[in-house]
């Protein structure tokens, strides 16, 4: 069973699914815009439930964690870092491993650099430590939704309505770009060195959003971390070959 719930953290109602009794505690990150149900149903559905407890979370504004609407402050990434591990603490759960992707990816090498001590095991996927001009071409042609998958938006249309999703889509580009203002374009390029646990990092070598430097980069910078290419990865690998990469995860993980 997938069990689905909300909690008070740092003044907002944070909702989040859950699953498995397993000792091995694993909390999911969605990407922009995502939420539990839009981005990880074949990992709440397939994970192994003996070995993990599954927590898949949406982050303030997103999937059903709204109110309050998303908004994009300067430090949107630390404070969605901040509001995971609080979750996790409101929670009681002492120490676990974080899968990541995209948006959540960053977010989640935010929270294993601030909190070594809680986390196990860290898993992340389209992420990036900066923002470059050519990202962010990249962004402002995905600004307008119209242009997006049928695949992707689908799911987004139907958990938001169009009008809170072409907005929120539209303030995270707003949002994303102003790392252009800081140097290298940074968003968390100096934390990286604190990561402590062992980190796998998967890049989907067809992703049309993620150039290659980004996961070379963080395996540069991560000490220890290994880094796993699918060459027929696109920016969706975790739910495009969902058995793959379960099993991946799961084996590192273990
Ligand atoms: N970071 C986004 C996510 O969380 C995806 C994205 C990456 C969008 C790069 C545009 O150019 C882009 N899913």
């Amino acid at each position: 069973a997938i069990t689905s719930a909300k909690v008070e953290v740092n003044g907002v109602h944070l909702h989040y699914q859950q699953t498995g009794n397993g000792n091995h505690v694993v909390l999911l990150f969605p990407g922009m815009l995502g939420s539990s149900q839009t981005d990880f149903e074949p990992q709440l559905k397939y994970m192994n439930k003996q070995i993990f407890t599954v927590v898949a979370w949406d982050p303030r504004g997103y999937g059903k964690s709204i109110p309050p609407v998303r908004d994009f402050p300067p430090d949107f990434f630390e404070r969605d870092a901040k509001d995971a591990i609080d979750l996790m603490q409101a929670l009681k759960f002492q120490k676990f491993s974080l899968l990541g992707w995209s948006d959540g990816g960053i977010t989640a090498l935010i929270a294993a650099a601030k909190h070594p001590d809680l986390i196990h095991k860290m898993v992340v996927w389209g992420a990036n430590a900066n923002v470059t001009e050519e990202d962010m071409k990249l962004y402002n042609a995905i600004r307008d939704v119209s242009k997006w998958s049928e695949k992707a938006r689908k799911p987004m249309e139907e958990m938001y309505g169009h009008e809170y999703f072409s907005k929120t889509c539209s303030a995270w580009v707003d949002g994303i770009s102003q790392f252009m203002h800081k140097s290298d374009g940074d968003i968390c390029q100096p934390l990286l060195p604190h990561i402590k646990c062992p980190t796998l990092i998967i890049h989907g070598e067809k992703d049309p959003l993620i150039p290659r430097f980004h996961p070379e980069y963080l395996h540069k910078h991560i000490k220890g971390s290994r880094l796993h290419f699918m060459p027929e990865g696109k920016h969706n690998l975790h739910l495009r070959f969902a058995g793959e990469f379960n099993k991946m995860v799961e084996d590192f993980l273990l």
